[in-house]
């Protein structure tokens, strides 16, 4: 069976994540996500690409080129949430699972962070688990690319 493809695509700023601000999105670099998706992606059986732009086009180039070449997609538009229409026309026109993940969770934070666009198109959304909401959120993308099958009988 060929391996199911997911792109992980963050947005603007997130490579400063663990070099500037800790105290408000901590220690873990972006290495350390790309690291976490990967190695959690081939534990489930996933080819894993990440990818992280800090321009809004490059991210809704990302989005469509993903249309061809993946099964599911996971991201964090980063400040990007909260503003681009053309990040959620983008994702419209994406035909498979998408999960939309934070870091932080948005609905304690400043008013202007708790609409994010992605959230209207995404089939989940996680936030407010740090990095390991990353993690979750592949396991959640798998279940909608596997067609959202039932749980094994108790
Ligand atoms: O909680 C999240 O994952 C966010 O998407 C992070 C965005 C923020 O604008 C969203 O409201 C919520 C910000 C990412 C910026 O990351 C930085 C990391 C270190 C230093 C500066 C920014």
């Amino acid at each position: 069976m060929t391996e199911l493809r997911v792109l992980v695509l963050n947005g603007p700023n997130l490579n400063l994540l663990g070099i500037r601000q800790p105290e408000i999105y901590g220690r873990t670099t972006l290495a350390d996500i790309d690291r976490l998706c990967a190695d959690e992606g081939a534990r489930l059986g996933l080819s894993v690409t990440c990818r992280q732009s800090n321009h809004e086009g490059e991210m809704v180039e990302a989005i469509h080129a993903a249309r061809e070449t993946t099964d599911g997609l996971m991201i964090n538009a980063a400040a990007y949430s909260h503003s681009s229409i053309a990040i959620l026309d983008a994702l419209n026109a994406y035909e498979k699972p998408v999960v939309e993940v934070h870091l932080s969770n948005i609905h304690k934070r400043e008013g202007f962070r708790h609409t994010s666009h992605p959230s209207a198109r995404a089939e989940a959304v996680i936030c407010g688990l740090g990095p390991e909401g990353y993690r979750v959120g592949l396991h959640g993308l798998l279940w909608l690319m596997r067609g959202r099958p039932a749980p094994p009988a108790a």
